[in-house]
């Protein structure tokens, strides 16, 4: 009997309110090959999955971390703080500061613990996708290929002129 494999990557999000965010991140590890682990792990509500999740993640095998989290958002700098794998923050856009409590909340983290923080929404988290898939890729060759055919795909897709309507 073989092993179950473990997903690479954990996405992790402070709150079932994250998710329409964070899905475009899996969405885009879906599109390139990369199986993920999504979780509900959030710094304020349940600490104690955070800490067991954060302190777990290397062990349980997972390479890269990914967390949303919207307002004040220290679920990515927690994690980041339990764990030595790489952390990339999505900050979730917050209903009362569009987003920018959560980008400051996550990106301004002391010397020491770094989270690489992306842009606020959806286009952060589909980055963050990109992002964990090219950390990969760099001790994976057939994922390496898939990325840069979705990059060509992507650059395929621009036309020159603007369509007329
Ligand atoms: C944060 O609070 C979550 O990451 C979410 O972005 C925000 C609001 O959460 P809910 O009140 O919608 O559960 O912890």
């Amino acid at each position: 009997m073989t092993a179950p494999v473990v997903p690479p990557v954990a996405i992790v999000m402070g709150s079932q309110s994250d998710w329409p965010t964070m899905k475009r991140a899996a969405d885009v590890l879906d599109q390139l090959g990369v199986a993920h682990d999504d979780r509900i792990v959030s710094a304020h509500r349940t600490p104690d999955r955070l800490h067991a999740f954060g302190k777990g993640a290397a062990g349980e095998g997972f390479k890269v971390i990914i967390a949303g989290a919207g307002g004040a958002a220290h679920l990515p700098g927690m994690v980041a703080a339990l764990t030595h794998l790489p952390v990339l923050g999505v900050p979730v856009q917050s209903k009362a500061l569009s987003g920018q409590d959560s980008l400051l909340s996550i990106v301004q983290m002391p010397a020491g613990i770094p989270v690489g923080t992306l842009a606020i929404g959806d286009a952060g988290a589909t980055n963050a996708g990109i992002l964990a898939a090219s950390i990969l890729a760099l001790e994976d060759p057939a994922l390496a290929a898939r990325l840069i055919a979705f990059r060509a795909a992507q650059t395929g897709s621009v036309a020159e002129k603007p369509a007329t309507q």
